[in-house]
């Protein structure tokens, strides 16, 4: 079990939030211990606790029903649904060595679920940081991750990778966070969109996704297969070397499946380091070509897109959109369009014009900036 480390003694209660996130290019990537360059996002999942002296932790949610009631010493399996993320992060942040002090937690949320913006590390980020509060404790922001992460893995069952929980922890306004698994690093990149005239919208296009089905695993096992044909522990490993080799190398595990899903995460890692180099130099709207070259191999190749996704990103092409994208997991949820601040208006109207057209409820829109990682935290006061 790690040390904890230690803040300013209990509290009597108090606010805490945390954002969702988009994630601007990098998808399917950190499993693979790739690249992803996640934004946090200005919606945020608040959780109001307040310490109780019967030992039971009490979870509430506008929307979802009952109160659930739980112990310190609940275990994987013994809560589910939603509240399972509230409990397997209690349970995570115990097992870290941080004291647990029970409680009611109220919690409201800005981030709308099943829209592929990250409600789940939303609400586990900031469940984490009201069970800090509440013990008083101080928690480094990459240990708050990965406890997260482990709550989503292990007691909730979705085998998701990090980049979500590092998004909602490190988020800062008017920056990306690149992160490189392999490298354990983690980089800020300038990513200022009002400063550039440009909008980024997120296109909720209302099919709801789940990670915890068996599609995100069976990609996941694939890329696994592929990395040990390939005698290598991640395909990170094989990020260097020619693609036509490396694929010439996959011929005849299958029918070409697991080929074209690990070209999908080859070429994503170096779309990765081109935006981020276009970034670096300020060449922001030159993003555009590569945010569509991810979305075609997530759709030919990588094959987690549905048909909304790929209406949504047509259409806000054809509006005008310098690139768009499907963000998160895929098999639903939301598309995120680039575009010029004064083509805002008429790319969300045509997106909405072509899912009517086509018999859908019109998408909801959004345009988002780059916002503030979870907290308030206490400082990482580690002896
Ligand atoms: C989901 C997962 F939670 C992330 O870890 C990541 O794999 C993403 O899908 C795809 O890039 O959001």
């Amino acid at each position: 079990m790690a040390e904890p480390t230690f803040g300013t003694g209990p509290s009597t209660g108090g606010s805490w939030s945390a954002p969702g996130r988009v994630n601007l290019i990098g998808e399917h990537t950190d499993y693979n211990n790739g690249l992803a360059l996640p934004i946090a996002i200005g919606q945020r999942t608040t959780v109001e606790a307040v310490p109780a002296d019967d030992g039971v932790y009490r979870v509430s949610s506008a929307g979802h029903g009952q109160e659930v009631l739980f112990g310190p010493q609940t275990q994987p399996g013994e809560v589910t649904g939603w509240a399972a993320y509230v409990a397997g992060t209690v349970w995570a942040l115990g097992e870290l060595g941080v004291p647990l002090v029970p409680g009611s937690f109220t919690i409201s949320s800005e981030v709308p679920t099943g829209a592929g913006l990250s409600s789940s590390a939303a609400l586990e980020c900031a469940v984490a940081c009201g069970v800090l509060g509440l013990a008083g404790r101080g928690l480094d922001r990459h240990s708050l991750a990965t406890a997260t992460q482990r709550a989503e893995n292990v007691y909730v069952g979705a085998p998701t990778g990090g980049m979500d929980q590092l998004a909602s922890a490190f988020g800062r306004a008017g920056s990306a966070l690149l992160v490189d698994v392999g490298a354990d690093s983690l980089e800020q990149v300038p990513f200022e969109l009002t400063e550039s005239g440009l909008e980024l919208l997120v296109i909720d296009t209302g099919s709801s996704h789940s990670h915890a089905d068996g599609e995100y695993g069976a990609r996941r096992r694939s890329c696994e297969q592929a990395a040990a044909a390939l005698g290598v522990a991640s395909l990170r490993d094989v990020q260097d070397a020619p693609l036509a080799e490396t694929l010439a190398s996959l011929a005849g595990l299958d029918d070409g499946t697991i080929a074209r899903r690990v070209r999908h995460v080859i070429t994503e890692n170096a779309r990765v380091e081109r935006t981020v180099a276009l970034l670096r130099e300020k060449r922001i709207t030159e993003i555009g070509p590569l945010l569509l070259a991810s979305h075609e191999s997530l759709r030919d190749d990588y094959e987690v897109t549905v048909p909304v996704l790929d209406l949504a990103v047509d259409a806000a092409m054809a509006s005008g959109a310098l690139g768009a994208r499907m963000t998160g997991g895929g098999f639903g949820g939301s598309v995120i369009a680039l575009v010029d601040a004064g083509l805002s208006e008429s790319v969300a109207e045509g997106v909405s014009a072509a899912f009517v057209d086509a018999g859908h409820a019109a998408p909801t829109t959004r345009s988002v900036v780059p916002a503030d990682g979870a907290g308030p935290l206490l400082p990482d006061t580690t002896p």
